[in-house]
């Protein structure tokens, strides 16, 4: 039985029928008596503008944007554009508004001169172009990709950085991916007994490259050339990337020019500087490539205001598992003292955004909301301290301990540790 015990937390489907509705403005007597045309908006008076060859969000919605750090991304060199993960309502995450991690900046690819090549243990080595590919059976699959590095202010900041969900956690966007399932390719090029590992390298000035186990490539590693119906915006990798679902964003190469097959990792500065992680023990982490199981409170999150001191409110989020399904997300508004079982909304699909509600009674006392996602393998998120108790002091990586906000009487949200 889902009995919330919260404080002010109500079950699940609560708010239909329940008399709880937020009161609307009611369309009182004074309202009949005028003439209709009184209230006829001005839109209706006039024909409207011209649209236009590519659409446009609405000009009144243009703070929505990706927030960069540093703050002069257009410069060579590193750069993340995080996702406002605190303006998406849904599992799909608008292409424009999608994370990027740059490490050597963004390259200008001419799709007529790119090239795939795929060699080293293989019977023929193959080279492909963009035209031929695109002949190829294409596979469509929903899917996050999370930074292995999202959250790092969370995992090293010694007080919690009053921030918005996306400058805290916006490395982590879901789109639907479409393209060549890597099976397809490699099996065209015949691999050699011995090979057991795949280089996979970007087109961009540093050349971005990563070692994968050949085993996961061919079951889950795709070819990447749409992202949510179009094309692969240049932030993602046009005109092709790897994508592998549920592991760190890192070794989805964009701009992918060469997989190369060999029987061993190639330790690159990728994986064996950056991107490996220290244990509290000192031991290293090696190849962690799933992104573990993890949940934001959306609505509402950190620098949003509450529109009033008290009353309802939707508490809204994302959860998404790099194992497989959210099985379950409880929300708290205790600080974790109890906990109640949020709806989730489907599709409820394997290593992708799933969004859950729950319906809350603010007594306008200062709140501190929660949420604790578990996956259909039961992996659940740890607390912050438990999460530090696990890695070495700088460590940052893969950092999934639940989010807590601080809803303030005054009505203000911010990040805080519990
Ligand atoms: N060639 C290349 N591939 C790359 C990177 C890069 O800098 N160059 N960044 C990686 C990192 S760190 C991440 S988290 C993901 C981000 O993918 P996105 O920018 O499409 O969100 O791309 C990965 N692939
Ligand atoms: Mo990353």
């Amino acid at each position: 039985m889902n009995v919330p015990t919260g404080r002010g937390l109500l079950p699940r489907r609560s708010f239909l029928g329940s008399g709880l509705a937020l009161s609307a403005a009611s369309l009182g007597p004074a309202v009949y008596a005028a003439p209709l045309a009184a209230r006829m908006p001005d839109s209706m008076k006039t024909l409207g503008g011209a649209d236009q060859a590519y659409g446009q969000p609405a000009a009144h919605e243009q703070a929505v944007l990706r927030v960069a750090h540093p703050t002069a991304p257009q410069t060579a060199g590193f750069a993340i554009w995080r996702t406002p993960l605190q303006q998406q309502r849904g599992i799909i995450t608008p292409s424009g508004l999608h994370f990027s991690v740059h490490h050597n900046g963004l390259p200008d690819i001419a799709p007529q001169r790119h090239e795939l090549m795929i060699h080293g243990l293989v019977k023929r080595p193959l080279r492909f172009d963009l035209e031929r590919l695109m002949r190829y059976p294409m596979v469509s699959r929903i899917h996050f990709l999370e930074c292995a590095g999202n959250s790092a202010a969370n995992a090293l900041s010694p007080t919690a950085r009053n921030e918005t969900l996306g400058d805290l956690a916006g490395e982590v966007s879901c789109s639907e991916w479409t393209g060549v399932p890597l099976s397809y390719l490699f099996n065209e090029a015949g691999l050699q007994n011995s090979a057991k590992w795949v280089v996979a390298e970007g087109a961009d000035g540093g050349s971005h490259a990563r070692s994968l186990p050949l085993s996961a490539l061919l079951k889950d590693g795709m070819l990447a050339l749409y992202q949510n119906g179009e094309r692969l915006r240049p932030s993602q990798g046009y005109p092709m990337r790897l994508f592998m679902p549920g592991w760190e964003g890192n070794v989805s190469v964009k701009w992918l020019h060469r997989l190369e097959v060999t029987d061993q990792p190639a330790y690159t500065k990728d994986e064996s500087g950056l991107y490996t992680q220290i244990l509290s023990n000192g031991q290293i982490e090696r190849f962690a490539f799933h992104m573990d199981v993890k949940s934001v409170i959306t609505h509402p999150s950190g620098l949003q205001t509450m529109p009033e001191p008290k009353g309802f409110y939707e508490i809204a989020g994302l959860a998404w598992s790099g194992h497989g399904r959210i099985a379950k997300v409880e929300v708290s508004t205790d600080g974790g003292a109890s906990w109640a079982q949020a709806q989730l909304h489907g599709p409820v699909l394997d290593r992708a955004f799933t969004r859950f509600t729950l319906p809350w009674q603010w007594d306008g006392k200062k709140a501190t909301l929660m949420s604790r996602a578990t996956d259909e393998l039961g992996r659940s998120q740890p607390t912050r301290a438990d999460w530090k108790r696990r890695y070495a002091m700088q460590s940052f990586h893969h950092y999934n301990a639940m989010q807590a906000w601080r809803v303030g009487s005054d009505g203000r949200v911010e990040n805080v540790y519990a």
